[in-house]
């Protein structure tokens, strides 16, 4: 029959994605779950017909420069495709794909998490008995934080992940207010009564709490830099569930430490994996809670996305556009 293509896996996957990895393709499984060095992923690169990466593969120009004959598509395990040069892809006739939708829900839900966590001070009250916390009983005026409801919320980027992030929190008694490069369609934004702010600077100095929903882009880069980030009241909190080059870190970590801001949640990070030592001392203060990267990470999300992920590869080799193609000119 027919040979099946070559489909190399840079990571560890659900066992029943693999196995079904296994009977469709000749499939290459990383068993051991060790990320893959720039020389591992290039030999992946030349001898594949199909390479699955995932978000801490950078595939990059000098890997797509690489790429064999045989490589046709990058089906990435992935939403953000940041970490691929999409452009250089298309120039080499190579078809790029994610698994957009199927982690919508859960990265708004840590979204939230993040929301009610700093201001509620979650993870304070949480590590205090189990830290050898001495509870002297309760107090009228212990441990208070923050209220959420009939706060101000400004999302920064308001597609299917801000969009969620909006309707959960409007269900909180938030209000909502947004900026994206385009204004979200009339009936979104009447059913989310969300305000819409052309300017990014103006939305942020009235807000009491920002979440960030964008895309990784060369526009969205230190999106929220130095001058932006000092634009937020001293009472805002900023939430982070995209990715961590969206902020300027060290900025940040600035604001924080001088107490110009009230908190800050995030998931992800300049330079992940390696966190800024100073915004674990933040998080033993319970300034800041943070998390590994940890938004889309259920069980059900990472076997929907392995399910895309295969559609797209079986799409591609029946002769079809893949339904979750990446077009390098919406990146
Ligand atoms: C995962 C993510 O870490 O999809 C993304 O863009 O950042 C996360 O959900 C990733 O999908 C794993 O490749």
């Amino acid at each position: 029959g027919k040979k099946k293509p070559l489909v190399v896996i840079t990571r560890k996957l659900p066992d029943a994605i693999e196995t079904r990895m296994r009977e469709l393709f000749d499939a290459r499984l990383n068993v051991e779950d060790r990320p893959m060095s720039h020389a591992e992923l290039g030999e992946a690169m030349r001898e594949a017909d199909v390479l699955v990466p995932t978000v801490t593969d950078k595939i990059d120009a000098t890997l797509i420069e690489q790429a064999g004959p045989n490589l046709k598509l990058i089906a990435t395990f992935g939403n953000g495709v940041d970490n691929i040069d999409v452009a250089g892809a298309a120039k080499r006739g190579i078809v790029v794909t994610n698994t957009p939708n199927v982690l919508t829900e859960d990265t708004a839900d840590m979204t939230m998490a993040l929301m009610l966590a700093v201001p509620r001070r979650l993870t304070e009250g949480a590590t205090f008995l189990t830290d050898g916390g001495k509870w002297g009983g309760w107090s009228p005026t212990w441990m208070l934080g923050r209220r959420i409801w009939g706060k101000r919320l400004g999302i920064v980027g308001m597609g299917r992940i801000g969009t969620a992030v909006a309707r959960r929190a409007k269900a909180f008694g938030l209000s909502i207010h947004y900026h994206n490069r385009q204004r979200v369609a009339p009936a979104t934004e009447d059913a989310l009564e969300a305000t819409y702010w052309e300017s990014l600077d103006q939305m942020l100095a009235r807000m009491d709490i920002i979440s960030v929903n964008c895309p990784s882009t060369p526009a969205t880069y230190h999106l929220l830099s130095a001058r932006r980030l000092a634009l937020l009241q001293p009472t805002a909190y900023l939430v982070n569930t995209a990715r961590g080059d969206i902020i300027d870190e060290s900025a940040l970590l600035k604001l924080l430490e001088q107490d110009k801001i009230a908190g800050a949640g995030l998931d992800v990070f300049q330079h992940e994996p390696v966190v800024s030592p100073r915004l674990v001392k933040l998080a033993k203060k319970g300034k800041v809670v943070i998390l590994p990267h940890m938004g889309s990470a259920t069980i059900e999300g990472r076997i929907d996305m392995g399910e895309k992920v295969l559609i797209n590869i079986r799409t591609f080799f029946d002769g079809h556009r893949p339904p979750d193609r990446v077009l390098p000119s919406r990146v």
